[in-house]
């Protein structure tokens, strides 16, 4: 058996504890491999056809391991197990005992020569990035790519080019740049002086008590890195120790290590209570992307305002965080995104799209052709 000819099988999920694990395999022997280790439950059926599901057991000789789902083609298959470590295990080391060779996860779980995609190199990405997206409006937006998006572009434009075909192409391929920004979040860090009320906001940002909330200035001082969602969008959130003078050991290192977040920031949500912020704080995160934010409204909300630009909030009665939101995504350019759209989500979509706008531009339609193939995955 050369190895091109090996039969092998990935636990695609993480291991841990779950309530189903996926196992992939793959190669010339997976339908000899399932006639040893899967049972139909209904006696006397056969393994399932392409595009079926079966339910039945994972058996080891006479001994059930498991009650599993079965999917098959010619050379793959997936079997979906229970979760937990023992059950995968045992599932793994039974196809082990069966000749299998046990890899990391299969590229997207099945070759990309897969009968199942007609367009697999999108479908294989796809299926890879779906795994970093971190919420839905993210998935949507990946896996309309498949279906629709930029493999539909690219066959409409291999069918039937138009003048406008190239400008189509490079905004996909731009859309890439955005994409990047939601498979990778944005680090939003709120920053201020001690009191300003930088955890409360944080913590209604992300929508969970994670950050302590006191009255002592000087309560937060390991920073506190959380995910938050808003408008369905993917940010990290850091919350930092407040930043002010200090001879004492551990609150100046608190304060240096919130001088670290703010130079890793993509955007530093300056918080004050009421405008009032020490003068030199913006002047040192002036290379920075910074969005002034008054924080405590509901007590400061009739001053007059230091920073008439300034997003007033408070984060302890939840007025003004539509706005702070809407502030934070319009700071990121991430506002208004539109998951149903044609945009790269990986760099080889990126630079296809726009190889294959160059090619319609300088009238290569052999190359338009096979590069819009290769987007697909179809050479
Ligand atoms: N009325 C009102 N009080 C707030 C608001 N936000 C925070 N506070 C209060 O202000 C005090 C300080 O709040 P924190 O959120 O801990 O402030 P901080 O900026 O994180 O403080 P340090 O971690 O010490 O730098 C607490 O007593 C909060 O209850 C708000 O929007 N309105
Ligand atoms: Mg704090």
């Amino acid at each position: 058996m050369t190895s091109r000819e090996k039969t092998t099988a990935s636990l695609q999920t993480p291991p841990g504890r779950g309530g189903i694990a996926l196992i992939s395999l793959v190669g010339p022997a997976t339908v000899d491999v399932l006639q040893r280790v899967f049972q139909p439950r209904k006696t006397g059926a056969n393994l399932p056809t392409a595009g079926e599901l079966q339910l039945g057991f994972l058996i080891d000789g006479t001994e059930r391991l498991d009650e599993v789902i079965v999917s098959l083609n010619t050379s793959s298959a997936e079997i979906n197990i229970h979760g937990g470590s023992g059950i995968a295990h045992r599932a793994m080391k039974l196809l082990v005992g069966c000749g299998v060779e046990v890899t990391a996860p299969h590229c997207a779980g099945f070759p990309k020569s897969h009968p199942r995609w007609d367009n697999p190199a999108v479908g294989a990405e796809m299926l890879d990035a779906l795994a970093a997206g971190r919420s839905l409006k993210v998935t949507r937006s990946i896996s309309h790519q498949w279906a629709g998006g930029i493999s539909k572009l690219a066959r409409e434009i291999l069918d039937n080019p138009s003048p406008d075909s190239s400008k189509l192409l490079r905004a996909a391929a731009d859309g890439f740049a955005t994409m990047q920004k939601l498979l990778d979040p944005m680090e939003v860090v709120l920053a201020g002086p001690p009191n300003a009320g930088k955890s409360t906001l944080g913590n209604a940002i992300v929508a969970r008590p994670v950050s302590i909330v006191h009255d002592h200035a000087g309560t937060t001082r390991d920073w506190i890195r959380e995910l938050a969602l808003i408008d369905g969008i993917p940010i990290w959130c850091t919350d930092t120790a407040g930043l002010w003078t200090t001879d004492h050991t551990v609150d100046a290192e608190a304060v240096r290590r919130a001088w670290d977040k703010i130079a890793q920031a993509d955007l530093v949500v300056l918080v004050s209570p009421g405008g009032d912020i020490p003068i030199e704080l913006p002047q040192r995160i002036c290379a920075k992307k910074i969005l002034h934010v008054e924080t405590k409204s509901d007590i400061h909300g009739g001053e007059k305002s230091a920073n008439p630009e300034a997003v007033k909030v408070s984060g302890m009665t939840g007025d003004g965080m539509d706005a702070l939101g809407k502030a934070i995504l319009k700071s990121l350019e991430l506002e208004n995104f539109e998951p149903a759209i044609p945009r790269a989500f990986t760099k080889r979509q990126a630079e296809l799209l726009n190889r294959a706008a160059k090619a319609i531009d300088t009238g290569d339609s052999a190359k338009t052709t096979a590069t819009l193939k290769k987007l697909l995955g179809e050479t």
